[in-house]
């Protein structure tokens, strides 16, 4: 497949704790190219909109609790496999199981605080954008 995007957030504890920068440079030198960006602080209606797809699970609570404790990044990201690639560069959701050198392994300390956001699908990435980007924000 030719050239494809995903989505990420940097989360509130990453840019609580100064990570901004760091995980900008890691997801640059990832081979990734910054399309959209912005910083924002998600409201309650609209960080439960976006983890919509969970609210059936015990943790979703707290995780709209946590999207909503400060100010996130959000950007699209655009690279040859982009969604599989940036995945893999992030880690695992627990950062305990994300592998030596990814983002979640360096600047993640929980499983619900674990620093970044990647989308799983090529569909879900396209859908992710849309509700934070409009067509003049994005290229
Ligand atoms: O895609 P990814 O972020 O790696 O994990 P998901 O299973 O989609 O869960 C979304 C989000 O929910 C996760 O990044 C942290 C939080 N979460 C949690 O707090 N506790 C869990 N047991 C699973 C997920
Ligand atoms: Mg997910």
């Amino acid at each position: 497949m030719a050239t494809n995007r995903t989505f990420t957030m940097i989360k509130p504890d990453a840019v609580a704790n100064g990570h901004i920068g760091a995980i900008l440079n890691d997801i640059i030198a990832g081979g990734f190219k910054i399309v959209a960006m912005k910083y924002i602080h998600l409201t309650e209606t609209s960080a439960g909109n976006f983890y919509a797809v969970h609210k059936e699970r015990p943790f979703y609570g707290d995780l709209v609790s946590f999207m909503t404790s400060g100010p996130i990044v959000a950007a699209i990201l655009e690279k040859e496999n982009a969604v599989e690639d940036f995945r893999t560069l992030i880690g695992a959701t627990d950062p305990s199981k994300a592998a030596e050198g990814t983002i979640r392994n360096k600047y993640a300390k929980s499983i619900d605080a674990n620093a970044v956001h990647g989308s799983d699908s090529d569909e879900n990435a396209e859908i992710e954008g849309n509700f934070f980007f409009n067509q003049f924000e994005k290229f």
